[in-house]
């Protein structure tokens, strides 16, 4: 097979010799390290990054591309925490600017989806003081009641006092819910988190939750909030813990990097990064993760034509129809003011980008091939 990265691609110079050996080891199939992965984002040309990351998500999915049809529930924005990216949640003293939503009105969402063919469920919102892990696993079952099939994605950060992470995991599990999703990781490094979201469950209490989900044999995502005030040092490190732990559980599904979005939050000061920078972090976070089996790109948070773009850049997966019912970016200022996408749209944006739609379960069990059919 001729090697996707002749020595000629590169100049002469020492970086360029270094950057061909970490593409004769992708061509190995060998791990790269993480100073590997320090000169990837230093110095790494987008478009090495990208043939790079490309060649490895052909070898692992060929032009396969994976979206779902879901939609979200998201209970309240009320929330014990005070993130300073966050610019969704209101405090527990300001609830009167937020919203709770009481059981009926999360059912008859569930209730709104009657007959149509969505597969997953994701609940996500904020840690509200008085939604505890009881009303939690009633929301589930009362779900399982009503719909079996359906596959519940929820839940980010656990706040219990009356059960360990073990206990609750295993009741939650056992009223319904399926996996969890990857929200709350930010970044791990503790530099970072204490300036970003100081109050939220540390690296270790993160990682501890996935691997105690793991353990009870349920699969979870991860994600990075980037492009605020961490460096790539922090990024290549958030990985790392995340790659270690891939490496003793094989419990996470996918990874989502999540540009971090400055309307309306207290880190409004800080830009937005660049195209450039978010597909160069797809990139690396495809060459560097090589026990995770899928990367996400998120559309509603990046936007159609760059989840689009990802495509090029290492990406194997843009979620799904989401169908207007998640705020989280909207309120942050992404270009999707109200998020939705039916599948004969996902269908046509995953073709655009001459790639082959392939719908998906929670865990990538494939529901219909779409590759084969006429456009
Ligand atoms: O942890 C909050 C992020 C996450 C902002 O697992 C922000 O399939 C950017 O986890 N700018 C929650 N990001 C959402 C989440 C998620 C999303 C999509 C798919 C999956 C999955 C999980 O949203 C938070 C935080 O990192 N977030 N505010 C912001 N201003």
């Amino acid at each position: 097979m001729t090697p996707p990265f002749p020595r000629t691609m590169f100049t002469s110079s020492s970086v360029g010799n270094e950057l061909a050996a970490i593409a004769d080891k992708v061509r190995r199939n060998e791990r790269i390290t993480d100073e590997d992965g320090l000169l990837l984002f230093e110095k790494g040309s987008l478009s090495f990054l990208g043939t790079l990351a490309n060649s490895i998500r052909e070898k692992l999915h060929g032009d396969t591309t994976y979206f779902n049809r879901n939609f979200h529930i998201e209970p309240t924005n009320v929330c014990v925490f005070s993130c300073h990216f966050c610019s969704y949640s209101r405090l527990y003293a300001h609830r009167d600017e937020g919203w709770e939503l009481t059981m009926e009105q999360m059912l008859d969402i569930v209730k709104s989806y009657d007959g149509k063919p969505v597969t997953e469920v994701h609940v996500v919102g904020g840690v509200h003081p008085k939604m505890n892990l009881e009303f939690f696993a009633e929301l589930m079952r009362k779900i399982k009641a009503h719909r079996p099939d359906l596959h519940i994605k929820g839940f980010t950060a656990f706040r219990e006092a009356k059960m360990n992470v073990a206990d609750g995991m295993k009741y939650l599990h056992e009223a319904g819910l399926d996996s969890l999703p990857g929200g709350g990781a930010e970044i791990f490094h503790p530099d970072i988190r204490v300036q970003i979201c100081a109050d939220k469950v540390d690296a270790d209490g993160w990682l501890n939750i996935h691997e105690t989900a793991h353990l009870n044999n349920m699969h979870t995502n991860a994600t990075m909030l980037y492009g605020h005030i961490e460096s790539y040092a922090h990024r290549i490190d958030h990985m790392r813990r995340l790659r270690e732990l891939q490496d003793k559980t094989g419990g996470f599904n996918t990874f989502i990097p999540l540009k971090f979005r400055n309307k309306e939050n207290d880190m409004s000061h800080v830009a937005e990064s660049t195209l450039v920078e978010d597909m160069k972090t797809y990139a690396v976070a495809r060459i560097y993760l090589d026990n995770f089996p899928h990367i996400k790109a998120y559309w509603p948070m990046l936007g159609r034509q760059n989840a689009q773009l990802s495509l090029s850049f290492g990406v194997n997966d843009i979620d799904g129809t989401i169908d207007d019912t998640t705020k989280i970016y909207s309120m942050a200022g992404s270009e999707e003011q109200t998020p939705s996408m039916n599948t004969e749209q996902l269908v046509t944006l995953i073709r655009q980008a001459r790639r082959k739609p392939v719908e998906r379960g929670t865990l990538y069990n494939v529901i219909r091939d779409y590759s084969e059919e006429v456009n």
